[in-house]
C-alpha cells in the first residue's frame, strides 16, 4: 500500500514537470532569407502567461547584418522606435545593443544585438493580458521594416 502511494506521488511530480515543459513556447526568429530588413517570421501566437524560449538565430540572410529582437507593449512601437532613433547619436548605443533605456517601461523582453552567424536565446513569461504585442529590431534603420506581431491569446 505504501509503495503504491509512493509511486503515484512520484508520477504526480514527474507528470506535472513534463506537462510544464510541454507548455513552453519554442520560437525561432531569423532574418528573412531574401529580405535583409525583415524577420522570416512576422506573426507568432503564444498563450497568455506561457513560458517562452525565443532564439534569435542570425543566419541565412543574403545581406548579413546585426539584429536584435524587442517585444513591446501594444501600441508602443512608435514610442520605442523614436527612442531607438534618438540612440543613434549615443556613443554607447552599440554597447547597449540599441535597446533604448528610455523606453524600458514599454519593453517586455529583448535580446542583445546578435551579430551575423550568431544566436542568442532568451526566456521570458508571456504577458498575462491578451492582445497583439509588436516586436521589432532596433538596429539603426531597421525598426520600420523589421517587425512582426506576437498574438497573446487566453
Ligand atoms: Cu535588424
Amino acid at each position: 500500500m505504501k509503495k503504491i502511494a509512493a509511486i503515484s506521488a512520484l508520477c504526480l511530480f514527474t507528470c506535472a514537470l513534463s506537462a510544464q515543459e510541454a507548455d513552453v513556447a519554442i520560437i525561432e526568429m531569423k532574418p528573412h532569407a531574401s529580405n535583409p530588413l525583415g524577420y522570416a517570421t512576422t506573426d507568432v501566437t503564444v498563450k497568455a502567461g506561457q513560458k517562452v524560449k525565443l532564439t534569435l538565430n542570425n543566419t541565412g540572410s543574403i545581406a548579413p547584418q546585426p539584429h536584435n529582437f524587442i517585444l513591446i507593449k501594444p501600441g508602443k512601437e512608435m514610442a520605442v522606435g523614436a527612442q531607438a532613433n534618438a540612440m543613434m547619436t549615443d556613443p554607447q548605443a552599440m554597447a547597449k545593443s540599441y535597446v533604448p533605456d528610455a523606453a524600458k517601461d514599454d519593453i517586455i523582453a529583448n535580446t542583445k544585438l546578435v551579430m551575423p552567424n550568431s544566436s542568442e536565446t532568451i526566456e521570458f513569461t508571456a504577458p498575462a493580458e491578451a492582445g497583439d504585442y509588436p516586436y521589432m529590431c532596433t538596429f539603426p534603420g531597421h525598426w520600420l521594416l523589421m517587425k512582426g506581431v506576437m498574438h497573446i491569446t487566453k
